[in-house]
């Protein structure tokens, strides 16, 4: 396993500088969608064992087994606190703002709607429409082609590791938004080019 080597795709910018990028895309399931705020619901059909369904069904859904009753409230789950007043902000910067996930369109808009940050978004691509998952690059390609803009220009905001590294080797630079304070970075050639704890660390970050 490598640990130190840089990012050959695209250097790690200076920590102190801002970085350019004319949009952002994020993932949506953990970064903006808080998977865990169906516990309450795990909770009321299994007393006593919500945390631990909440946890276990997330992991399930992150190998795509379906169970109807659980999928349906990922049709409205709520986003994290940081999330709306962070797109806020990052769109009065001018920045153009998409999900890219592996989620379904029809589970993906409703979401959005529901954490009332739809109209914040340009556009939410899924990878329905390549029939294949992240971290493929021909996915983030995607939203190079939505957003008409260069990998380059892109920031790509993940939770997950594994995605950070994928959107950094297609050539968009990534940024980690480290949800949970124990997971430690992966150590792939990819690392983030600025690692986050919430979405309104971002707007100070890029330009
Ligand atoms: C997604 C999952 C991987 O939204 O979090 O793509």
């Amino acid at each position: 396993m490598q640990t130190s080597t840089p990012n050959p795709g695209s250097p790690i910018p200076d920590p102190g500088s801002r970085i350019p990028v004319k949009a952002l895309v994020f993932d949506a399931y953990g970064t903006l969608f808080d998977v865990f705020s169906i516990t309450s619901l795990c909770e009321e059909l299994f007393p006593g064992n919500g945390t631990a369904l909440a946890a276990m069904w997330r992991a399930k859904q992150l190998q795509y087994s379906v169970l109807r009753s659980l999928m349906n409230a990922y049709l409205t789950l709520a986003s994290f606190p940081d999330v709306k007043p962070g797109l806020q902000r990052l769109r009065a910067q001018g920045l153009r703002l998409a999900i890219l996930s592996n989620g379904e369109p029809k589970m993906l808009q409703s979401a959005a709607k529901s954490a009332g940050i739809a109209d914040l978004l340009d556009v939410i691509v899924s990878v329905d429409e390549v029939k294949m998952f992240k971290p493929s690059p021909r996915v983030y390609e995607r939203a190079s082609s939505h957003l008409n803009l260069a990998k380059s220009d892109i920031g790509f905001v993940s939770s997950n590791n594994w995605d950070v590294n994928g959107a950094g080797s297609a050539g968009l630079t990534a940024f980690w938004i480290q949800r949970a304070a124990a997971e430690p970075p992966e150590e792939l050639d990819y690392p983030a080019a600025r690692v986050v704890h919430a979405i309104t660390d971002l707007p100070a970050l890029v330009f």
